[in-house]
């Protein structure tokens, strides 16, 4: 090769250089975040989670993303194969959220519903490969007593800034932090897939060791701060989104004992079984989606229903006239952006229609009706629109 053909060569690689770098260029996102008035909890977020924030935004009103807990690594009667979900097997597409659970993380090589963490992170790639959404749960062991995170034994002071075991709590916050450091993809420019990371959930309720009568609202508050800052700031982690979510609430200002923040969490959620249970009432479903997807809006933040669902879905017509007449009756709480069921573990332990199950065709409708948004829904999301 020449000398001019060299330069050229190297003009063409600094200009290409200068255009990549441009368009990733914090500021750039910054504006078209502040344009659509969202303040995101990390300010140097990566540009593809900053879209997938902004495109929910856009979608908010318009559809809500149907969710299901471990969709690609199992269902009812089958472990592990390609390209299955029960979800899929039922109307012909997988969700559109995905979520995952990370109980067990470093001190084995599965988690507690014997999901391999290797093949997580591998449906975890395929998943946001698919323009799907990955969210994930903790279901986080005891530190003071090694047990799971039901042993109620008091904690959280103990893992707390000046707290005996501090230590072991930054330990394992390194140890997801290599997890969340190995989902990359990508080819020359290799990047971190977005996540959406809703830890120490359903803390209305007392069955964690960080529930409501394990810790106080202010204990609470400072371990969730001192998570977000030590992931972000010292972990370097730019590509997360956090969800608080807690379990059922009587009103907003007991949605908002243990919130720690604006500038901590990016969406508001919450678990809610009980009011959409054999014996549940749906409207309670839709009073408590008001109030949270309000609250989101008046944040200029995103809500979502963070899980839900019937064991086994027994009620007739639940998918239609319970979930989503329950999102639909009321128009500010149908601005929520997903909702996300719980595991298909087995029988008598699912949440999501398998193949064969009496629910199929309710299910079906369910799919079909506009405002459901699955997969084969999606617009791209990583990718701020023209
Ligand atoms: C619960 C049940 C358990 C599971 C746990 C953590 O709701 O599904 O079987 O181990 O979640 O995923």
């Amino acid at each position: 090769m020449n000398v001019v053909a060299t330069r050229k060569l190297l003009l063409f690689f600094v200009v290409s250089l200068f255009i990549v770098l441009a368009f990733r260029s914090p500021s750039s996102i910054e504006n078209k975040l502040n344009k659509a008035g969202i303040r995101l909890v990390d300010a140097a977020i990566d540009s593809r989670v900053a879209a997938l924030y902004y495109n929910l935004k856009l979608l908010s009103g318009k559809g809500v993303l149907f969710g299901h807990q471990d969709a690609l690594a199992y269902g009812v009667n089958w472990r592990e194969e390609k390209g299955r979900s029960d979800v899929r097997d039922v109307c012909g597409s997988h969700p559109a959220v995905f979520g995952w659970e990370l109980s067990k993380l470093g001190r084995s090589t599965v988690n507690i519903d014997s999901v391999n963490f290797d093949r997580m992170k591998k449906w975890m790639k395929e998943a946001y490969k698919m323009g799907g959404i990955n969210t994930i749960s903790w279901h986080m062991e005891n530190f003071v007593t090694g047990g799971n995170s039901w042993d109620k034994t008091p904690s959280v002071r103990e893992i707390l800034p000046g707290g005996s075991l501090h230590d072991q709590y930054k330990a394992e916050l390194d140890v997801f932090a290599d997890f969340v450091h190995d989902l990359k993809v990508g080819f020359l420019f290799k990047h971190h897939i977005p996540l959406i990371f809703r830890p120490f959930h359903e803390h209305t309720g007392a069955w964690f060791w960080w529930g409501s009568e394990q810790c106080t609202p202010e204990e609470y508050k400072t371990l969730w701060r001192f998570t977000v800052e030590y992931l972000r700031d010292e972990k370097g982690l730019h590509n997360l989104l956090y969800a608080y979510s807690t379990d059922v609430f009587r009103d907003e200002a007991h949605y908002l004992e243990r919130y720690p923040g604006d500038e901590y969490v990016d969406i508001l959620g919450f678990d809610d079984y009980h009011d959409v249970s054999v014996r549940g009432d749906v409207e309670e479903l839709t009073r408590r989606l008001h109030i949270v997807a309000n609250l989101a809006q008046r944040k200029g933040k995103l809500a979502a229903l963070t899980e839900t669902g019937q064991e086994a879905v027994p009620t007739p017509n639940w998918w239609t006239d319970v979930l989503l007449h329950g999102i639909t009756a009321d128009s500010t709480a149908a601005t929520i952006s997903y909702v996300m069921l719980w595991r298909n573990a087995r029988s008598s332990h699912h949440y999501a229609p398998y193949k064969g199950h009496p629910c199929e065709p309710n299910f079906l409708e369910f799919y079909r009706d506009s405002y459901t948004l699955f997969e084969n829904d999606l617009p791209e999301l990583y990718k701020f629109p023209k």
